[in-house]
């Protein structure tokens, strides 16, 4: 392979070491040129063919990929809290053993009392074993941030077409005629995974942009619907319905592969062009020159993400893009598919793995007897078959003294999880927390012992990306400090807690091959995915893989869906809007965004100078009338005022946003205002659509608002060992 071609080139003390980047779901491959575990630099993987970034491109964040882990602050020692926010170090028995020891207790007492975060953040080793560890210690509340994220992607592609994932790759992308993305700015947030678009636009292939704001994805559309925030269902209702009106649907398709068409046709009816335009705020025209060109494409993919899924209706959404899909013939085909692109670079593979409270992993329901039966055999204990806690649930959990213990894994609540007022509220009644971080952050502030994880370049281990592409990371340098892979801590815990049998009945490994291998015997979409192949193979391969002789697949459901009875079945859904819309005290509809060069909580692009200096600060989009009536101009500040909660921030005077829309990137914490009310089966809060109103505010009361905004580097004091 060329990459051993490429090592002749390094001096004798140097290596260049193959790794997947740690921020985003496209899962770029890149290496680390290091010299005896220290890092020198980044290098593009131009050489390894079939990759997800073809030609080793990478966007700003995965240019900056060493700023955060040379971060000062890293965590190095194991911390315990003398109080909140002060805290001292303490050597790794004492910490491994005092976490041990309550989990225990909390075990012998109520399992259903502790919760566990896994985390997108790290390897599918470690997130297989803290789902384990949870289900040993007699609980399933085991959740992550695909709660917050594609939840209702999982829900809702699971009820159309028996599974959750990405139905195809970005190959499909490349090779479509037509391509909607919906609620998804493909450009920014998965920028190198865009590129494929960009290459199908090249081919000819018509681009379709649905979104509320004129995003950078917008620019490269060639029909643009701007509609309001939670408008969706009549939206694509709208579309539907134009495409049965016409006839353009699939009609063999439908007849032997869906069921629920009649009905649907029938829920559609009314969503006639010209009334969906007084829904949505889209020209009736531009709807059905959307839908015929949709349908007739011959070869169709649709993307989406947040716009879609943070809803109180995202899992109707999520149902309704399927059943588009569904009827157009654009399922089981290369060029064709859903892709709902999955955000975090693991968020697939923690899913795949069960951490989550209603399946073991490889999506066996808990609340199956014979799948709980497997698992009770295979790790030889007893399992509890009740569907556990999920993030926001165990947050209400706690005030009702439910829930009284919380191990978090790689994750940041205070600034990740809607209505921040109510999570840190709920914190401050924790008995005990665990927090297993790689960075200080303002969740840790309420934690009781504090666990440093070695960052995803310091360990190895294997990753699953957005298009089901299972890939090795290997270790490129040395963690600092005392730091640890997050697989040998929760093995750690789980030998301490008395979890010692042999094999899959204990938590005794040498490495993370070993939890793979583990995973490949029960779990069958990983069947075939050992790691010796996917250390000779850095292009990964595509999930499910039954057998170690199966080279993967690329496009799912080419004969039948996973459903029952194999048929995908179509949803026909009312239209509902946002939980909460605006009025006259909160006349806005606030919708949350991303920036290309920031990621979440900021704990890793924070770190980095580079992407802090190009991207200093959010600012609130607001429309030219609505400012001018407010008299607001770019640059002043203003705050954003909801039921939950004020956020002061700049403005950003823009046509992006339509008139009545408020637009804010919620990296530096604007969750103090968004809206945490739940899909009822998802349970996704909506932090894409809640009505706030906007006031013109002083440099000053900025200042002293900000105060109440949890800052995102928090002060955090340590008293060395
Ligand atoms: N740079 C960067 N990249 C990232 C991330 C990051 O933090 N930074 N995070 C990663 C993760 S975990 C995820 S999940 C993805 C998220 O990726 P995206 O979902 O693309 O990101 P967002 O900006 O949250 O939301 C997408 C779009 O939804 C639109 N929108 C708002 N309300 C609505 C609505 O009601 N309906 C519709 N249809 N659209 C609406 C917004 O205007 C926005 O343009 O990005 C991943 N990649
Ligand atoms: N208002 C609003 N809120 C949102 C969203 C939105 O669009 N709007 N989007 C939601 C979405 S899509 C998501 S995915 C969530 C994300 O929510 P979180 O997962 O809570 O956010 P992150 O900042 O990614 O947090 C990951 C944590 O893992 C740590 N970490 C990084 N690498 C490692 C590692 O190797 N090991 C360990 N142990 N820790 C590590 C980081 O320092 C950080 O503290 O936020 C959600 N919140
Ligand atoms: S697109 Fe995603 S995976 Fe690729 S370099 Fe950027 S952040 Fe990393
Ligand atoms: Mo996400």
């Amino acid at each position: 392979m060329m990459y051993s071609a490429m090592m002749e080139v390094l001096r004798m003390d140097e290596k260049l070491v193959p790794v997947v980047c740690p921020y985003c779901g496209v899962g770029c491959r890149l290496y680390i040129r290091s010299s005896d575990g220290h890092p020198l630099g980044i290098e593009y993987a131009n050489d390894i063919p079939g990759i997800s970034n073809e030609n080793g491109k990478l966007c700003p964040k995965g240019n900056a990929v060493l700023e955060y882990v040379l971060a000062r602050d890293r965590l190095k020692k194991p911390l315990k809290a003398k109080e909140q926010g002060k805290f001292v170090e303490i050597s790794w028995s004492q910490a491994i053993k005092e976490v041990a020891e309550r989990l225990k207790e909390y075990s012998k007492d109520d399992p259903n009392s502790m919760m566990f975060f896994g985390s997108a953040k790290t390897f599918n080793e470690p997130n297989y074993l803290i789902q384990k560890l949870a289900r040993m210690l007699g609980t399933n509340n085991v959740d992550h941030c695909a709660r917050l994220c594609h939840a209702s992607t999982v829900s809702g592609l699971k009820a159309v077409f028996g599974a959750g994932a990405m139905t195809n790759t970005y190959r499909d992308i490349e090779e479509a005629n037509v391509i909607f993305i919906i609620g998804h700015n493909f450009a920014e947030t998965h920028p190198v995974g865009f590129r494929y678009v960009l290459k199908a636009k090249e081919r000819g292939a018509k681009v379709i942009v649905a979104d509320p704001r004129f995003t950078r994805t917008a620019w490269f559309a060639d029909i643009y619907l701007q509609h309001y925030p939670g408008t969706d269902i009549a939206l694509i209702n709208g579309l539907i319905h134009v495409i049965i009106e016409e006839r353009l649907y699939d009609e063999k398709f439908v007849r032997e592969r869906c069921t629920g068409f009649d009905e649907l046709a029938k829920t559609v009816e009314k969503f006639t062009p010209g009334y969906v335009e007084k829904i949505t705020g889209v020209p009736a025209d531009l709807i059905v020159q959307a839908a015929r060109t949709f349908a007739t494409g011959g070869k169709g993919v649709i993307t989406w993400a947040m716009g879609i899924t943070q809803h109180t209706h995202g899992h109707d959404n999520v149902r309704l893009l399927a059943t588009l899909s569904a009827i157009c013939g654009y399922q089981g085909r290369e060029g064709c598919g859903v892709s709902p692109m999955r955000g975090q670079n693991n968020v697939q593979g923690a899913c795949d793995l069960g951490v989550l409270p209603n399946v073991f992993p490889g999506y066996k329901a808990v609340s199956d007897p014979e799948g709980r039966k497997f698992f009770e055999e295979f790790w030889g204990t007893e399992l509890s078959g009740e569907v556990g806690l999920t993030v926001i649930e165990a947050a209400h959990a706690i005030e009702k003294g439910k829930v009284r213990a919380y191990y978090v894994m790689g994750e940041n609540p205070v600034i990740s999880d809607a209505n921040t007022n109510h999570v840190i509220k709920a914190l401050h009644k924790l008995e005990f927390m665990v927090v297993q971080d790689i960075v200080p952050t303002p969740t840790m502030e309420f934690a009781d012992i504090v666990l440093p994880a070695a960052a995803m370049l310091e360990n190895e281990g294997s990753l699953t990306n957005t298009e089901r592409r299972v890939q090795w990371s290997f270790q490129a340098i040395n963690p600092p400090g005392e730091a640890r892979p997050d697989w040998w801590i929760v093995s750690e815990i789980g030998k301490a807690a008395g979890f010692t049998g042999d094999g899959p009945k204990g938590f005794n490994y040498s490495g993370p091959e070993d939890i793979l291998r583990e995973v490949n015997a029960c779990t069958p979409q990983y069947r075939g995915i050992t790691p010796e192949r996917l250390k000779a193979n850095l292009a990964g391969i595509h999930w499910p893989c039954p057998s170690e002789d199966h080279p993967g697949t690329r496009v799912l459901y080419k004969e039948r869906f996973l459903t029952s009875d194999g048929k995908a079945h179509l949803a026909a859904v009312e239209y509902r809007g946002p939980a909460e819309t605006p009025d006259e005290d909160y006349p806005f509809l606030l919708t949350t965004v991303r920036y290309v060069g920031h990621y979440h909580t900021l704990t890793m692009t924070g770190r980095s100078r580079a992407l802090v200096k190009r991207w200093p600060e959010p600012l609130a989009e607001i429309h030219p009338e609505d400012a001018e009536r407010l008299g607001i101009k770019t640059g002043d500040w203003v705050k954003i005022v909801t039921r939950r909660g004020e956020y002061p921030i700049r403005a950003k005077v823009t046509r992006t946003v339509k008139k009545g829309v408020i637009a804010v990137p919620w990296h530096w914490g604007a969750n103090v205002v968004t809206n945490d009310a739940l899909d009822p089966v998802a349970k996704i809060p909506e932090t894409k659509a809640c009505a706030c109103k906007v006031v013109k505010i002083t440099e000053e009361e900025a200042r002293e608002l900000m105060k109440k905004v949890p800052p995102v580097i928090p002060e955090i004091e340590i008293v060395r060992g």
